[in-house]
């Protein structure tokens, strides 16, 4: 471990402009145009944006936009998952971790398993457990603030990201609870931020033909709102790769930038890129590396008003979340450990990674690592 001392974090002083000449695919100088001008981007040019192929110059454009806010770093974060049921009554079709009640393959962790897997092995920590599970009607809202105070009773210091909006609004209508009273009783019991996931796609039309039984884009944007201003931050996602259109991500992107505007509370927007194995999507193509980058370095120039783009290397692969570092992404996530929702669908990378091997993916990016806490505080730089 390394000094502190430096300031890799910090906006770089006026990046190059680009030279719009040099930019192949015209439909992008007039966005060059207002970039350059410091405008914010409307829905029509996160089209032409996310239809253009020059991947280079959508790179470079956000690479300033990147290291403007967050200069050379590449923020990480040393975490485990655990995810204590995939008994779901939801049915999304684009999920191949969750079962139906009483269906083969389904599980729900004792307090004991949960626990055993909250205490890190020895050498080993976790600064981060993030924690969701399916809609499991065997999985009460009195089991969900146990499952949180045990885990804070073996590792009083770790921060919990836990309980995605999906099952913040289940909790409440098994409770007759208001969404406020059910964060306020989960952050008493030791939760310490929200994930993003259950975002999907916000647009109506499509939310109701991939998870129809799901709540509304609408309502997850309302929890959002309620979490905010209880002063709880979170992270947003957007899951894309299957039957959604280009613009149907735009309009996602744009509706979490209209909330984030109001609120503030949003600390990262993390692309998922669809996993297919195991769905009704097989027939699908894979999701390219092109898709993942061009993916990235759009949301990076959409949203001017969230700090942060993390790459999941989990769902992309290692070696493309270690070229998104130049494309708009400034956080890679962290060493995750035990990650099943993606490898249920059939996902190849590692199930979770050690600290070496993410520095050295990190470092040979050409970034320096820093570790942060689950708010995005550095806790260690490593040079
Ligand atoms: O909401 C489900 C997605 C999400 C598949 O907040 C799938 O830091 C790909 O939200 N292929 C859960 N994705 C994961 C999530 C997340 C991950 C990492 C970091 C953070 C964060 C949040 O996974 C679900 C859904 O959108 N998902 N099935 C699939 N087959």
């Amino acid at each position: 471990m390394e000094s502190t001392s430096q300031r890799v974090n910090e906006p770089t002083r006026g990046p190059l402009p680009l030279r719009r000449e040099r930019v192949r695919d015209a439909s992008l100088h007039p966005v060059i145009d207002k970039l350059e001008a410091g405008e914010r981007l409307s829905f029509e040019d996160g089209v032409v944006l996310f239809n253009s192929r020059d991947l280079q110059a959508l790179g470079v454009l956000a690479n300033r936009a990147r290291e403007a806010k967050n200069g050379n770093a590449a923020y990480f974060n040393v975490n485990r998952h655990i995810n204590h049921t995939n008994i779901c009554i939801t049915g999304c079709s684009f999920c191949a971790f969750a079962k139906k009640p009483g269906h083969e393959g389904g599980y729900r962790m004792t307090l004991d398993e949960i626990v055993s897997r909250a205490v890190p092995p020895e050498g080993a920590r976790w600064e981060e457990i993030h924690i969701v599970g399916g809609l499991d009607p065997g999985f009460s809202f009195q089991d969900c603030l146990e499952m949180l105070r045990a885990i804070k009773a073996v590792n009083p210091t770790v921060h919990l990201k836990t309980l995605t909006l999906v099952e913040v609004d289940y909790y409440a209508k098994r409770e007759r609870k208001s969404p406020a009273e059910i964060l306020s009783a989960l952050r008493d019991a030791g939760m310490g931020s929200l994930p993003g996931g259950g975002a999907e796609i916000l647009g109506e039309e499509l939310r109701k033909k991939i998870c129809p039984n799901k709540i509304s884009g609408a309502r997850w944007l309302e929890l959002a709102r309620t979490a905010h201003q209880m002063g709880i931050r979170s992270n947003c996602t957007m899951l894309y790769g299957h039957v959604e259109t280009l613009e149907d991500r735009v309009d996602h992107i744009l509706r979490l930038r209209a909330l984030q505007d109001e609120t503030g509370g949003f600390m990262a927007f993390i692309p998922l890129q669809f996993n297919k194995e195991h769905t009704p999507y097989e027939h699908l193509p894979e999701v390219t590396g092109e898709d993942n980058l061009r993916t990235l370095a759009v949301s990076r120039l959409l949203f001017d008003n969230i700090d942060h783009i993390k790459v999941y290397w989990v769902m992309v692969g290692l070696k493309i979340a270690q070229a998104a570092l130049w494309y708009g992404a400034d956080d890679i996530d962290g060493t995750v450990v035990e990650e099943r929702i993606t490898h249920d669908a059939g996902a190849q990378t590692p199930t979770g990674l050690d600290l070496d091997t993410l520095l050295h993916l990190i470092r040979r990016a050409g970034r320096t690592p820093i570790e942060r806490d689950s708010l995005y505080n550095a806790r260690q730089v490593y040079e």
